[in-house]
């Protein structure tokens, strides 16, 4: 037992880098947390999300008890409940007519229970995750290539390179942890950095050179690489010929895609000149690492872009050695455990798949004759099959489909048409849940969990709970084990510990397995419990008799394919899945922001990360932005052939012309017009399965506001409806931030409802249509509406502090009406810094008093100085503003 005060070892439930966290549980039901310096994937450091995780641990906003049809019910109702429609549901449709939709934010435990119960017991093929979403293309793509699913490299390779290639990555604000170990790399040895991306983003606005590919063109820039390596004599022929086959046919089709460099040039839309740049130095460095995330996976030739990117690399046989080799970011904290237990639709277990002779021996281990026999339905096709009635029963599992898929608001009306709909989950509301889930059962959260993870260079980390399971809240596996026992399959399911599904896992991973799998973590299935408590973390494969794991894959030209060589695989002509058309003229690419995560369920509820990026919105260019009459700062709707969303207009030659981003993390739990996913084509990779979610025809028009403002408040309201609104999370409630067309007198009555039995404050002025109202409780601020015309409301950064305030004496409640912070502080623009709080005017003013790098912002204001995420905003504010001279 560990005392209160002892910090726990623990990791980051966050992105794929998969930081270790020092978490030392402050007897408040809360947690102070560190970067933990022992940790090789961190060494100390954490971004801004994960040093904010103290400030998402609160209750108010989670699922603490089972839910049947709208009422609470105990778990032995829940389910009884789940087994029983379950047994109702394949009794009258079949067993594959059950669905399951997890995660790769499930433990490596909670997604080997799953599978074994829906691949071995229930037996349906039907079991999707996420990581569809997210990393397919990069599974397939290594399987096609390698024979398995391998990163060969790990993160030491970024610092011991002289070259990273980062394509279709804003490492900088998705994984800044191995952003900074790469900005640290450059400083220490001059490490040449090359992003490939079609917008200028923070990653890129730091490189040595930037590539700004037209979307869906990188096969254009690899296969002219692969071309120029072949013509100048770069290759590694002796690797070539004793460790792949496939060579000839792959470097005839690059030279079709690439016939010249004019012809390369006007393909991948980068200059004649950059194309050589990047050419020669790929070609004059042996220490290259190309990385590659969404960009490249989320493509409709996702899978063809990670052979072209692997291709480059195994004919340098630059692969697998110290500094060198392909490396796939992984986005979610455990993308990499949910492929090695099999959760994806087209594998069957532990990196097998799905022969004669794999389900055979999977069988037999499980001792289980309903194991599937073949390949189940992808993410985009699963949801189809629910619309269409294939699917009647769904459990989905630490996700939230509602949002994140494609067309997505087809797939919110698809879960309405279930017959059983069970999400577990760890909030109580979300757009999933709203959609109709007949059962909700309370999951275990970041900080109560415990199991494994696995992050992008195969390291196995343990997350361990630092808090106790609140309410009735209960882990994955146990439920999805409950479950498994009233389905009459008692003796598979009777762990009653991680620990123990964790060794079944690891002897799964090495039965029968002569080195044909090269996921094999045999040498930990005799871990005692306590050797899973104490579990360093280790990098697969881990075979038996070994415990050390291992560092790199591939160096020495041994593969995992049937014969042992890597395969060269031609590459389609690259095009994107839909041309644009005059009635949708741009392309709309979709992605992240630095301090959101998703679907906002976690990162939303920390006011520091709120304030980066509070609203959700859409980055125009300049050109593009007079085309169609669009003014920064106001709105603009965004349609496409599948949904809207209304805007607001950031306008900004970071993004190419003809091109649009969105972020998709805003939902109908945060914003009113703001989910960007509805929008999103559904249409797939021919191999992988995952869909185009950066590339779809779009259109823009203005929307003109009469009226925008504020609001204030403790707890929930219901906005009215009209109302265009964003919420974040801010000290002592939440703030919206308001803008609407419609007149003022419309308004007033349901705003003045919100907040009824309070006592109020007014303020109306109709002929400058100006309304003011604010309620208190006792002495304290409970909440507020400011509306007024439209560019001339108060800020929310300047009102929201009074809700922190405790003690608001009478006289000071008139001065709230004004608008003004209590303090009379002024309003000190966007957050820039998220760990000490420090605004963009603050930044600007200290760079026009003379500040001339990120060191001497620090050093005035301390931005910068903690987790560096912001550094890269700096650097851009830096070069933006005049600076007297010192
Ligand atoms: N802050 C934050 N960090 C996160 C997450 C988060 O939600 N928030 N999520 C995590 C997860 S699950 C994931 S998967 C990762 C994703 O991490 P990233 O892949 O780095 O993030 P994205 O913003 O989705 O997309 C990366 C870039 O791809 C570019 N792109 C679009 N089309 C193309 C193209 O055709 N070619 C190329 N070369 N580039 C293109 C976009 O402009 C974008 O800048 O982030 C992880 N980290
Ligand atoms: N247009 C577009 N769409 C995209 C993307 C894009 O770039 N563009 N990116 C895609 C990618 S890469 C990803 S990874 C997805 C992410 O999309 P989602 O997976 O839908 O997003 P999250 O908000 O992470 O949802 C996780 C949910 O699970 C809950 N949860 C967290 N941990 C647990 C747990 O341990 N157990 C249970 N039962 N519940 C838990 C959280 O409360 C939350 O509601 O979005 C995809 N969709
Ligand atoms: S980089 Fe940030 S979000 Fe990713 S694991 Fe580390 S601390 Fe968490
Ligand atoms: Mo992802």
């Amino acid at each position: 037992m560990t005392s209160p005060s002892d910090a726990v070892r623990t990791t980051c439930p966050y992105c794929g880098v998969g930081c270790g966290i020092l978490a030392t549980p402050n007897g408040q039901g809360g947690a102070a947390v560190a970067g933990d310096p022992a940790h090789p994937s961190n060494f100390g450091r954490l971004c801004s999300k994960g040093a904010a995780l103290g400030e998402t641990l609160g209750l108010e906003t989670r699922l603490l008890h089972p839910v049947v049809d709208g009422a609470r019910a105990s778990w032995d109702a829940a389910l009884d409940a789940v087994a029983t429609r379950l047994k109702t549901v394949i009794r009258t449709h079949g067993r594959e007519s059950v669905g399951f939709y997890l995660s790769g934010q499930l433990l490596t435990e909670d997604y080997y229970v799953a599978n074994k119960l829906a691949k071995g017991f229930i037996g349906t093929p039907n079991v999707d995750t996420n990581s569809r979403l997210c990393m397919a293309s990069s599974v397939a793509g290594h399987r096609r290539t390698f024979g398995g699913d391998v990163v060969p490299g790990n993160y030491e390779d970024l610092e011991l390179a002289d070259l990273a290639v980062l394509v279709g990555s804003n490492a900088a604000w998705c994984h800044p942890v191995l952003w900074q170990r790469i900005a640290a790399a450059r400083r220490a040895r001059g490490t040449r950095v090359i992003v490939i991306d079609p917008r200028r983003t923070a990653t890129a606005g730091e490189a040595d050179l930037h590539l700004a590919v037209a979307p869906g063109m990188d096969t254009v820039l690899f296969a002219w690489l692969l071309v120029q390596l072949a013509d100048t004599d770069a290759l590694d022929r002796a690797f070539i010929a004793a460790h792949t086959t496939g060579f000839d046919e792959t470097l005839a089709r690059a030279r079709e895609i690439a016939p010249s460099l004019a012809a390369a040039a006007a393909r991948s839309g980068v200059s004649e000149a950059e194309l050589q740049a990047f050419v020669t130095a790929w070609r004059g460095t042996d220490k290259v690492v190309t990385v590659y995330s969404q960009g490249v996976n989320q493509s409709a030739q996702g899978t063809d872009k990670v052979t072209s990117i692997v291709a480059c690399h195994l004919a340098t046989g630059r692969i697998g050695r110290p500094g060198m080799g392909p490396l796939s970011f992984t986005g979610q904290p455990n993308a990499m455990g949910g492929r090695e237990v099999g959760g994806l639709a087209n594998m069957l277990a532990a990196h097998m798949g799905f022969s004669a002779a794999e389900i055979d021996r999977v069988r037999r281990f499980w001792n289980e004759p309903a194991t599937v026999t073949g390949e189940g339905l992808k993410a985009v096709d699963l949801f189809d099959a629910v619309a269409d009635g294939r699917i009647r029963a769904l459990w989905v599992m630490g996700t939230n489909p509602a949002v994140s898929l494609p067309r997505a608001d087809a797939v919110r009306d698809a879960l309405k048409r279930l017959d059983l709909l069970v999400v577990s989950e760890n909030v109580a509301s979300n757009d999933t849940l709203v959609a109709g889930a007949h059962i909700r059962l309370p999951a275990a959260a970041w900080g109560e969990k415990d199991g494994t993870v696995t992050n992008s260079e195969r390291r196995i980390s343990r997350q361990r709970s630092v808090l106790p399971l609140p309410g009735e809240v209960r882990p994955d596996w146990w439920a999805l084990s409950r479950v498994a026992v009233r389905l009459g399959h008692a003796d598979a399911f009777a762990w009653t510990s991680p620990a123990a599904v964790f060794r079944e896992h690891a002897a799964l991973s090495g039965f029968e397995n002569r080195g044909e799998r090269a996921f094999d973590i045999s040498g930990l299935a005799a871990l005692d419990d306590a050797g899973y408590d104490a579990l360093a973390p280790v990098q697969w494969p881990v075979p038996r008799g070994t415990i050390g794991g291992t560092a790199r894959l591939f160096g020495n030209g041994d593969f995992v394919t049937p014969d042992r060589r890597a395969r060269f695989v031609p590459a389609a002509m690259p095009a994107l899945a839909r041309g644009t058309s005059p009635e949708f003229p741009l392309r709309l690419v979709t992605g992240r922001v630095r301090d959101q995560w998703h679907t906002m369920t976690r990162t939303g509820l920390s006011p520091r990360l709120g304030a980066h990026r509070p609203e959700p919105f859409v980055e125009v260019h300049p050109d593009d932005a007079l085309r169609f009459g669009l003014v920064n700062g106001g709105f603009a709707r965004v349609e496409t052939a599948y949904g809207d969303a209304v805007l607001r207009v950031v306008e900004t030659d970071v993004v190419r012309a003809g091109e649009i981003f969105a972020p998709i993390h805003w939902t109908a739990e945060t914003s009113s017009h703001g989910r960007v996913g509805p929008l999103v084509q559904g249409d797939t990779d021919p191999y992988s399965g995952q869909p185009e979610a950066k590339a779809t025809p779009a259109r823009l028009s203005p929307v003109a506001m009469r009226l925008a403002g504020v609001a204030l408040s403790r707890g929930p309201v219901a906005l009215p409806d009209g109302v265009w609104w964003a919420r974040i999370a801010v000290a002592g409630g939440w703030a919206w931030t308001l803008a609407t067309d419609r007149p003022l007198d419309a308004l007033v009555p349901a705003v003045e409802a919100l907040f009824p039995e309070r006592e109020q404050a007014e303020l109306r002025d109709p002929a400058r249509e100006v309304f003011r109202s604010a309620a208190f409780a006792g002495e304290r601020l409970a909440g507020a509406v400011f509306l007024g015309p439209a560019g001339k409301a108060p800020r929310w950064e300047t009102l929201a502090p009074l809700l922190a305030v405790e003690t608001l004496p009478a006289s000071a409640r008139l001065s709230v009406l004004s608008g003004r912070a209590q303090d009379g502080a002024a309003d000190c623009g966007p957050l820039v810094c998220a760990c000490f709080s420090v605004g963009r005017d603050a930044i600007q003013t200290a760079i026009a008093a003379g500040a001339a790098d990120a060191a001497a912002i620090g050093a005035v204001l301390k931005a910068g100085t903690n987790c560096g995420s912001c550094v890269p905003e700096l650097q851009r504010l830096l070069a933006e503003v005049p600076r007297v001279a010192a």
